[in-house]
């Protein structure tokens, strides 16, 4: 509904309002999210949509005319008074009960009320047009309303509508009606929303006793049950409609008349409206503030309960990953002695890469091969091949990473273990088992297996050639190799003396087959026992290197911990904000809107 002017006044408020508006649709429905909507909202759902469906219409309305409702009992002379405000028999006041079936809608010529009437179904108000001008209220959209003591819900539901898209509710009682607005609660759905004044109609008709007596009621209703959260109580009018309307002189119309101009004209209007809106406000932070009371300590629970599970998960896999490290040492070692002995030109490396089935076949050929040396020779060879398959098989195991990573079957246990008590306030408090972005089973699965797969692919791709290399410094090659070649160099020079002296005296020159087979045996015991101070050295280095796989890997872990738990708590604190937020809004309104 729009009037033709607009003050810039109006505009900057209407801005302003629904600036804070939208953050209140954001708060509520961060709180009532889809995927994780807060269970313990779910009683108030319908109160919230009404109250947040009136503010949005009080909001709509910020630049338009006033909208008067007039409320009450049948016969109470609502259409009488309604005249009597307008200054001429526009309504039909009658004596049939009830008079008025339907909502009248008496509007200026200029003012739209399609928004007024917007989705009222097939109660649909009957609009007139004010045909004279220049009356005191013919500024101003009045709404004549059906009776709400009669039976017809409809009657109810429209009234009910109506008086949500007003700024105004005249709640008009006559002798018979006072005693039942106790009963009803039509008028306290609106205390606190809607500026409300309450009239005592027909006062011609009592004595000045009974008058005052229904007055006093009243003003008790007012004070007690129908003042706003500030505790001011509406003004209570006792009036004669019918005076007034034939020209009399009646004081409590003059009164009405006077409340009315003020709360409708164009500075108050807005004032008017904007306390109507803080009052509904107050409503919403009101239910913000018990669910705070009752869910606040549950969303801190569930915090704790999230972070929890991570730290559990992470702490069982780091665990297993130890486990699991331990049993790959010696493959580890193996294959770092190949991996040395690749970048050892020379004895050492050949003696490095020979393993402990080529060791003893060579000492079982050492024994023999005095006696039978193609014997001797040929246990050698043998177990120097089975020693190399036995190998080749260690590094194919080492590089599969199957084994060192638990499978999914046994992360996803893991998991339903861990954060079984998580998921189940989350269930508790959403219905939904992964509220607020708790970590689910495959991310949780993902991110430790990528924890452990990247830290063992780093060892193998940088880690490991590090350490070989270091195995295979010129300080450890030299001490092992220079003797061997210098044996070989002595061999040489023996051999070499024995051909000069003539191949016949070769055993006398000390250059002949024992010769050969002595420097031989010593040659193997001197690269035996330097393999074994190598292979010891080196494996110094493995413990090195798993730590280091053990140090990437919980790097890795720590962070999947802080990046899962940054997301719920996160979400959780986003929630916890929201009702804050909700709960503190009036505060924040009352500043942002001007008023005290
Ligand atoms: N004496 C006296 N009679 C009044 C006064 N106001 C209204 N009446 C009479 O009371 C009767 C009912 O008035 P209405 O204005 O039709 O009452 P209403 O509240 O609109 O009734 P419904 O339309 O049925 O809900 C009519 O006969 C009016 O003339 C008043 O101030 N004094
Ligand atoms: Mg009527």
């Amino acid at each position: 509904m729009t009037s033709p002017s607009q003050s810039p006044d109006t505009a900057l408020l209407g801005a302003t309002l629904r600036t804070l508006q939208k953050e209140l649709h954001r708060d509520i429905e961060l709180l009532r999210d889809e995927q994780a909507p807060i269970l313990g909202l779910e009683p108030d759902a319908e109160t919230l949509d009404v109250l947040t469906q009136d503010l949005e219409s009080q909001l709509e309305r910020v630049s338009s005319a006033a909208v008067i409702t007039i409320v009450g009992a049948t016969g109470a002379g609502k259409s009488t008074l309604l005249n009597a405000l307008v200054g001429y028999d526009i309504a039909t006041p009658g004596s049939s009960r009830p008079t008025t079936t339907r909502p009248v809608i008496y509007k200026p010529r200029d003012v739209d009320t399609s928004d007024l009437v917007d989705g009222l179904g097939d109660y649909t108000p009957v609009i007139e047009t004010y045909q004279e001008s220049g009356g005191l209220f013919t500024e101003q959209v009045i709404i004549d309303a059906p009776d709400t003591n009669s039976t017809s819900t409809e009657h109810h539901a429209i009234v009910r509508a109506l008086a949500e898209r007003s700024d105004v509710l005249i709640v008009v009682a006559h002798r018979q009606s006072v005693a039942e607005l106790a009963t009803i609660d039509f008028v306290d759905s609106f205390a606190g929303r809607r500026d409300l004044i309450l009239v005592l109609n027909r006062t011609d008709e009592l004595t000045d006793v009974s008058r005052d007596k229904l007055m006093d009621q009243l003003r008790t209703l007012a004070n007690q049950r129908w003042a706003s959260s500030t505790g001011e109580a509406p003004p209570v009018i006792a009036t004669s409609a019918q005076n007034r309307l034939h020209g009399g002189d009646d004081t409590g119309m003059a009164d009405l008349e006077l409340a009315l101009t003020e709360l409708v004209s164009s500075g108050r209007l807005g004032m008017v409206r904007r306390h109507n809106a803080l009052g509904t406000l107050e409503k919403i932070s009101a239910l913000a503030r018990g669910w705070q009371d009752e869910l606040g300590p549950k969303l801190k629970v569930l915090t704790g309960l999230g972070e929890a599970a991570l730290a559990e998960y992470r702490a069982r896999v780091e665990r297993e990953l130890e486990q699991r490290l331990e049993l790959r040492r010696s493959d580890l070692k193996h294959l770092l002695w190949q991996e040395t002995s690749r970048n050892w030109d020379g004895p050492g490396g050949w003696a490095l890469r020979t393993g402990g089935l080529a060791g003893l076949g060579i000492g079982a050929g050492a024994a023999v091969v005095r006696r039978n040396p193609l014997l001797a020779a040929g246990t050698a060879v043998g177990a120097l091949a089975l020693d190399r398959a036995n190998g080749a098989l260690r590094e194919r195991r080492v590089e599969r990473k199957s084994g060192l990573v638990p499978s999914e079957v046994e992360l996803d246990g893991w998991y339903r273990e861990d954060f079984s008590a998580a998921r189940l306030q989350g269930l508790e408090l959403t219905g939904n088992s992964l509220a607020f972005g708790l970590a689910d089973s495959m991310s949780a699965t993902d991110r430790a297996t990528g924890a452990i797969e990247s830290a063992w692919a780093r060892l193998l791709e940088r880690d490991l050639r590090r350490a070989a290399t270091r195995g295979a410094r010129w300080y450890l090659r030299w001490p092992v190799d220079l003797p061997v070649f210098a044996l070989c160099g002595w061999v040489v020079w023996q051999a070499a003396l024995g051909l000069f002296g003539g191949f016949t005296d070769m055993e006398a020159s000390g250059a002949g087959t024992s010769l050969l087979i002595n420097a031989a045996l010593v040659l193997v015991a001197w690269l035996f026992l330097a393999r074994g101070a190598i292979r010891m050295l080196l494996s110094g280095l493995v413990s090195g290197l798993l730590t280091s796989v053990r140090h990437n890997a919980t790097t890795e872990l720590v962070r999947m911990q802080d990046e899962l738990g940054a997301r719920q708590r996160e979400a959780i604190a986003a929630r916890m904000e929201s009702l804050e937020h909700l709960a503190t809004a009036p505060e924040r309104w009352r500043t942002r809107l001007g008023i005290q």
